[in-house]
């Protein structure tokens, strides 16, 4: 390529995202030889890292395993941090990771404030110039409890589909990938990543579409996409949605955690192997070890699932497990993933 056309190309940075130990996060601005973009702690820990200028993002999720792990997001490039009404940001040109946090007030229907939110969130992303949203985090209280007739997953359902719906009529064709959880204090979570350049939705073969699942989940289907796919500075990311045991719309396994765990890994398998011959990117051909994070409803329900997640992946995944009510009754757990290649 001659130099002029070089000069012209945008500069993409690489972004890396990993679990670390808390201790290490001891600069204010960097970790390793990158720059912070986000730090993302669950349970109730007593450090508030409020020494770190990235925005920090505190879940009332308790952590099954090590409680001094935090999931870490860093850039190659320049950063910048922020605030805009309720939300808190960082963007560094290519990629913005923000988090909408608000108490859950009975001020407002659930559905409500999930539109409120939403809409908040994607024209503040359309303002920035990274209007494409590639995976969001969805985390609030009592999300299998009923209010007002109807369970608040369901209404939480009606308030985003109204929200993108108004955004985009064509929502459906670049809908980001998800994680649905309940939270154990009266917050609502939703934190994601946007960029200026659109990802790569992915489906999974064994799964009904959730923005087509029937009636009888909800009046508004589940808005998100199983996967996205994302590019940054010559390295892809497969970020993978909240996955449970649901072949087709249907939930498998009522009841039996081990059963839900391997369907769950089944449906992982099914959407890493159709990513493979439908896009021919092997994500299981990467260096970098994928990133787990596990949802447990139960937490009686950590040491089975752990060892069988143990014995499957043993040491080539870095897994995080947390305890989480899950967006149906009857799931007792559901995976999130992020592979690199
Ligand atoms: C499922 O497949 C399980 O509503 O954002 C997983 C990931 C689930 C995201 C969401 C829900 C969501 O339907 C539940």
């Amino acid at each position: 390529m001659p130099d002029s056309q070089l000069k012209d190309r945008p500069v993409y940075s690489s972004i890396s995202v990993d679990f670390v130990a808390r201790a290490s996060l001891k600069d204010a601005r960097c970790y390793g030889s990158n720059t912070l973009l986000a730090v993302v702690q669950y349970g109730k820990p007593n450090d508030a890292l409020s020494h770190l200028e990235c925005p920090v993002i505190s879940l009332a999720i308790p952590q099954l395993d090590e409680t001094d792990k935090v999931e870490v997001w860093t850039s190659s490039a320049t950063v910048i941090t922020g605030q805009s009404n309720n939300i808190r940001y960082s963007a560094d040109g290519q990629l913005l990771i923000g988090v909408f946090q608000i108490a859950e007030s009975d001020a407002f229907s659930f559905e409500r404030l999930t539109y409120e939110g939403y809409t908040e969130i994607l024209e503040f992303l359309e303002s920035r110039g990274y209007p494409h949203l590639l995976r969001i985090w969805n985390h609030f209280s009592g999300i299998n409890s009923e209010e007002n007739g109807l369970e608040r997953y369901r209404s939480f359902c009606m308030g985003r589909y109204q929200a993108y719906a108004e955004h985009d009529p064509e929502f459906e064709k670049h809908l980001p990938a998800a994680s649905g959880t309940g939270a154990k204090e009266k917050i609502m979570t939703l934190y994601f990543i946007a960029s200026q350049e659109s990802g790569i939705p992915i489906e999974n073969p064994r799964q009904t579409s959730a923005y087509h699942y029937p009636l009888q989940y909800g009046v508004r289907s589940p808005s998100f996409s199983r996967a996205i796919i994302k590019e940054f500075g010559g390295q892809r990311q497969l970020l993978i949605s909240g996955t449970a045991s649901i072949v087709g719309h249907e939930s498998r396994h009522q009841g039996d955690v081990e059963g839900q765990l391997g369907e769950t890994l089944s449906n992982i398998d099914a959407l890493l192997e159709h990513t493979r011959t439908s896009q021919g990117i092997d994500f299981c051909a990467g260096e970098n070890k994928p990133l787990y994070k596990v949802y447990i409803r139960n937490s009686d329900d950590y040491p089975l699932i752990s060892q069988k997640l143990n014995n499957k992946l043993g040491d080539r995944a870095s897994i995080m497990y947390l305890n989480a009510d899950i967006c149906r009754s009857d799931l007792l757990v559901e995976i999130e993933a992020i592979y690199t290649v």
